[in-house]
Parts: structure tokens; C-alpha cells; sequence
């Protein structure tokens, strides 16, 4: 067993989880991206020894199979995702723990509140109590590294996966780490035992029993254990708080008495009893959704919550403040001093400069298509001056809803799913099939940057390397398609503004699943097109506008150069331009050329 402590370091709480499930002794590490997840398997990548399996699944079911397989063989395995990837996990998610775990099972599961990158705003930890496991709620990146810790041996010693709940501020704000001695778990070799894991339903009822017996065996561990703390302060108010709530608590009321969760499910009721009984005036601090606070209700305790904090959005201090304010427990305060920094510029979210996605958005709102949209950088299209897409609720959704659409009679206009690479194969492909498979007459757009973008960047099945740059096999997405039965199947240079546009309209036209894909790397994947930078001549451009109708970032006014006619001409910044000619193709005017200097 290796024994060094190291020293503190700073670290990203995501690199917390990395380093916790390090030292945990864990053999694989799985996981699919999504903000606020992403970096624990990109740290784990970098800082584990070869011998640990770091790795991106195709989805988040995927990931977790692939940690229930590997837990089941005798490793301790971690894996991430973030919160609606658990959606997509569920069906394995619920049966888990029933099956149990022979080495340590954790998963990661990292919330959005206020969706700063999120479809929608969900609180997990229903998901950790629908499952009936064991869940931790950290606060801080040194509570996710003993929380991580203390995960594998309670998963181990329980015989069941545990959740680690973490959200968007704690997994990606630094603070100090403290690392304890790593930790060489014994080995524990596979053996058969169809009654625990093959869950047939004569064995499922036996797993539901063990469940329901396990958790009246955790109920009592955690009244006892010391991630639950009890912080007796001034006893005129009482706040029971987890996660980064206790941050903002500590930060508002730092005389307060404060009950402060780390395990959230079980709950310890006896604890939260106790402490209500110590205090005036009871309340839960929590983000999103009120599920402490209605399970204090269910004790039949006197408690103050949601009434004065927001269930909508982000927690922050301000907000608490004004929640403890308005509660009467602090006294309003006085305007804050004007700040004199410039405020930040509100800005929408665009495409990059050189955007391979551009182009066939451009035509789709040409064809005045019926678009069913998907995840991922491209949802972008939805936006000005695009304005190319209609619909986009979750991943792998738009092929499905195409098919809905098509079902129910939408017919004036041609039915378009656009869906990237990294979705496509994360949800897309069992959709294919069902559209070849009940007859719809669609085309579907694979948007194909090699990456999941949207993410920062991780390569897919399709960039041909893993999360450690390993090149491994490319998948032939069009010999998927075709295999699907999709016809026909063409692929096209998404910069070839005429190219795109005819065969969109070919394919659109067509009965039957046409598929097109559009292939170019994404512009900040490290196979980054380097072009020639182009410029407007200024004798020709008449200020048209129609290049800006690109939304390329690249593109702006040019208010040095004399107008025409009253309208501004166009000015290309050299610095944000990538060469990618699409402005340059559908100018009228042959206003846009390479630069002369290159
Ligand atoms: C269920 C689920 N898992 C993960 C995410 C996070 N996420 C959003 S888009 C995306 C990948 C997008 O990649 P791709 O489809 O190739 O499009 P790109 O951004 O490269 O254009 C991911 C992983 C999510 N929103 N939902």
C-alpha cells in the first residue's frame, strides 16, 4: 500500500473528484462530457499512470454499463457525467443497485443550477434517493476529495454504487487540497453469481429486498458520521445547508448555527431533530428544489425555506442575503457603494469565425425547411441571423422529433434533422433507424467536426484518437448511415457554399432518409484550418450586408472608410479571420478577396 502524504495544492474542484478517485485506488474511469463534468476525466487522463483506464464513452448509459462491468470485475471505477446525462443513464442507474458492486462503484454527477450550459435546470439528488443509495453532497474541493475517499469504502463495505452530487460553483471553484495517504485497494477477482447479478425477476425481488435492508442499515450509519456537522453558534436562528449553499450561509450569517449536510441521502433525521430543537428559528438554505427542506417538513419540524430563497437559478450570496432580509433575520442593508468599473458588455453567444456550421443553416432557411435541432454548438443556428432552427429539447432528440413531425403531417416544407457528430452517435443512431424503419420522409444533416465541440473540444468515435491522444479506429459515418438503411447517403465540404446548397436541395427533395454530411474539423480542434485571411476591397463593397448574413464574428461595420450610399461597408478583422471563403463565395459584388499580406 503507498503511504506519501503530498502537500497542498490548489485545485479546480473537478480536479478534486480526479485526485480523490486517484488515491481511492480506481482502475477505470469512464464518463461522457458535459458542463459542469467535463474536466474530471481530462484531469484524470493527465495525471493517472497508464495502468488506470481513462476513457470518453459514446454516452452516458454507455459510461455507466461500462462502470457497473468493470465494478463487477473487481476494479474501483469512477464515473461522470453531468446532471441531464443521468437521465440518459437511468435505466441502469435504478437497476444498480440492486445488482450491487464488488469493487467500489462512484458516480459523478454534476448539476447545473441556473443552466450557464444546460438544457434544462435540475436537482439530481431526487435521482440519488429514486435509486436509494447512499449520496454525498460536497462543498468544498477538499470535502470532494475525503468525500470521494470516503465513497469507494462505504460503496465497498454497503455493497451498493454511491452518488457524489456536486454543482457548477463547487466543481469549478479552487480551493486548497490536502491529499491523504493513496490507497492500493486488494484485489477482488469476478465470480459468478447470477442471483445478484443477473436480474431476471426472480433475482430482482431478492435484489429489492437487500436494498430496502441496506437502507435501514445506512439510515443509521450516517446519524453517526462525521460529514454531518454540527456548528452551534448564536441559537436565534438555525440553518440546516449543504453543498455550496454552506459556503453562501457561512459568507451572510456567520454567526448563525448551521446544520451542515454532506450526506444527503439518507438524511440523519435524529441529528436534524436535535438541532431543531436547539434553535429559534428553523431554515433550509438550499439551490434549486426543496428537498431538504420538505423532508424536515416530513419530520413535522417548524421550518422557513423556499418562501424566502429562489427555487429558479443559481444560489448566490447576494441572493441569500436578500432571502435572510426579507425573512427579517437581517436588517436591510444600505445601497452598495457605486462601483466604478465599466460594466462587462452583454453579448449573445455566436459561432466562431470559420464555423463549419454555418453554411448548411444558411441554406436550410433558404429552403425554408421544418429544422428539429439538436445539442451542441450548432444549436447556435436557432439564433440571428441564422434563424435556421425550430425545435431542440434534448440529445439525440432532433432525428425522433423529425420523424414525429413527418408522422403528424407537417408537409409544406421539407422536414430537416440536424444533429453533430458527437450526438448523432451519442442518440442519433437507434433514431435513424426507426425513421428508415417506419417510412418517414426526412433528411437528416450530420454535422461532423470530429469533436464535441460545445464541451471544449473532445474527440468523438470520428476524430480516430482518445482522451490520452492515442489514435485509435475512425468510424465510417456514412457506411453507418447507409447501413441503417439511410439513401442517399453524401457527404459535403461544408466551405463550398454552392456544394451545400445543391445538395441539400437534391437530398430534401428525395423520398425516403437522406442523409448529408458535412465534414470539416471544428476551427479550434487542434487540426486547425489555417487559411489565408481575407479582406473586403473597400472600391467594391457596397454595403449590402449580405456577407453579414454569415453571423461570422469575424465580420463588422467599417466606419473609417467613406460609406455607400449611407451604408456602412464591411470591414473583415484580420485577426478573427480564419480563411474559411464562405463570405467570399456568396458576395455579389467579388467585394471579398484574399488578403495581400497573407
Ligand atoms: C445528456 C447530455 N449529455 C451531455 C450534454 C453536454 N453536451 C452538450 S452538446 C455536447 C456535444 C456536442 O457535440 P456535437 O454533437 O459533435 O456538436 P458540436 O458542439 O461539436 O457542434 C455535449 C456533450 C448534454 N447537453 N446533454
Amino acid at each position: 500500500m503507498a503511504t506519501e502524504v503530498s502537500t497542498q495544492q490548489l485545485l479546480l474542484g473537478n480536479e478534486a473528484v480526479a485526485l480523490g478517485a486517484l488515491h481511492a485506488g480506481v482502475r477505470v474511469a469512464t464518463g461522457y462530457p458535459g458542463t459542469p463534468s467535463t474536466e474530471i476525466i481530462e484531469h484524470m487522463a493527465r495525471i493517472a499512470p497508464e495502468s488506470v483506464q481513462v476513457q470518453w464513452a459514446t454516452n452516458e448509459k454507455v459510461a455507466l454499463d461500462e462502470g457497473i462491468g468493470a465494478s463487477l470485475a473487481g476494479a474501483r471505477v469512477l464515473v461522470t457525467m453531468k446532471h441531464v446525462g443521468l437521465n440518459v443513464a437511468m435505466d441502469a442507474w435504478m437497476t444498480s443497485p440492486l445488482v450491487g458492486v464488488n469493487g467500489g462503484l462512484v458516480l459523478l454527477c454534476a448539476d447545473d443550477p441556473g443552466m450557464h450550459s444546460s438544457q434544462n435546470e435540475q436537482d439530481s439528488r431526487y435521482l440519488g434517493k429514486f435509486a436509494g443509495v447512499p449520496m454525498f453532497e460536497p462543498s468544498d474541493s477538499q470535502e470532494i476529495y475525503d468525500f470521494m475517499r470516503e465513497a469507494y469504502r462505504v460503496s465497498e463495505q454497503f455493497d451498493t454504487p454511491c452518488l457524489v452530487r456536486t454543482t457548477t460553483r463547487v466543481s469549478h471553484s479552487r480551493s486548497r487540497v490536502l491529499p491523504s495517504a493513496a490507497e492500493a485497494p486488494g484485489e477482488r477477482s469476478f465470480e459468478r453469481n447470477p442471483a445478484k447479478y443477473v436480474m431476471l425477476p426472480v433475482y430482482a425481488r431478492m435484489g429489492r429486498e437487500r436494498l430496502l435492508e441496506r437502507l435501514g442499515r445506512l439510515a443509521a450509519w450516517c446519524e453517526q458520521h462525521p460529514f454531518t456537522r454540527e456548528e452551534m453558534r448564536d441559537t436565534a436562528v438555525g440553518v440546516i445547508t449543504s453543498s455550496i449553499s454552506y459556503q453562501h450561509v457561512r459568507e451572510v450569517l456567520p454567526d448563525a448555527s448551521v446544520l451542515k449536510l454532506g450526506i444527503t441521502h439518507p438524511l440523519p433525521k435524529e441529528r436534524i431533530r436535535a438541532f431543531a430543537g436547539k434553535v429559534d428559528r428553523l431554515f433550509v438554505v438550499e439551490e434549486t428544489d426543496p428537498y431538504l427542506e420538505d423532508a424536515v417538513k416530513a419530520l413535522g419540524l417548524a421550518v422557513e425555506g423556499k418562501t424566502f430563497f429562489p427555487q429558479a437559478g443559481e444560489l448566490t450570496p447576494e441572493l441569500v442575503r436578500k432571502g435572510f432580509i426579507a425573512a427579517g433575520v437581517l436588517a436591510p442593508q444600505q445601497a452598495p457603494a457605486a462601483q466604478d468599473w465599466p460594466a462587462a458588455v452583454a453579448r449573445p453567444p455566436v459561432l466562431c469565425p470559420g464555423c463549419p456550421h454555418v453554411t448548411p443553416f444558411m441554406v436550410l432557411r433558404e429552403l425554408e425547411a421544418y429544422v428539429s435541432g439538436d445539442i451542441g454548438c450548432y444549436t447556435l443556428g436557432a439564433s440571428e441571423p441564422l434563424r435556421a432552427m425550430d425545435t431542440c429539447v434534448s440529445m439525440g432528440s432532433s432525428i425522433g422529433m423529425a420523424v414525429g413531425m413527418w408522422k403528424a403531417g407537417l408537409k409544406q416544407h421539407p422536414i430537416v434533422a440536424a444533429i453533430g457528430d458527437s450526438t448523432f452517435l451519442h442518440g442519433g443512431v437507434p433514431a435513424l433507424a426507426d425513421a428508415v424503419w417506419n417510412q418517414a420522409d426526412l433528411t437528416v444533416v450530420i454535422l461532423d467536426n470530429g469533436v464535441a465541440a460545445m464541451t471544449g473540444g473532445q474527440p468523438t468515435v470520428e476524430f480516430g484518437a482518445n482522451v490520452r491522444g492515442t489514435e485509435t479506429a475512425r468510424i465510417d459515418l456514412a457506411g453507418v448511415c447507409r447501413a441503417l438503411g439511410a439513401d442517399p447517403v453524401v457527404a459535403v465540404d461544408p466551405y463550398d457554399v454552392g456544394a451545400v446548397h445543391r445538395t441539400l436541395l437534391a437530398a430534401t427533395r428525395s423520398r425516403g432518409v437522406s442523409v448529408v454530411i458535412t465534414s470539416r474539423p471544428c476551427v479550434q480542434a487542434p487540426d486547425k484550418l489555417v487559411g489565408r485571411r481575407y479582406e473586403i476591397d473597400p472600391g467594391r463593397c457596397v454595403g449590402c450586408q449580405l456577407c453579414m448574413n454569415t453571423g461570422c464574428p469575424a465580420l463588422g461595420w467599417d466606419l473609417e472608410a467613406e460609406p455607400y450610399e449611407n451604408r456602412h461597408r464591411v470591414r473583415i478583422d484580420p485577426d478573427q479571420c480564419t480563411g474559411c471563403t464562405v463570405c467570399a463565395q456568396i458576395c455579389p459584388h467579388l467585394a471579398i478577396a484574399p488578403a495581400s499580406r497573407g
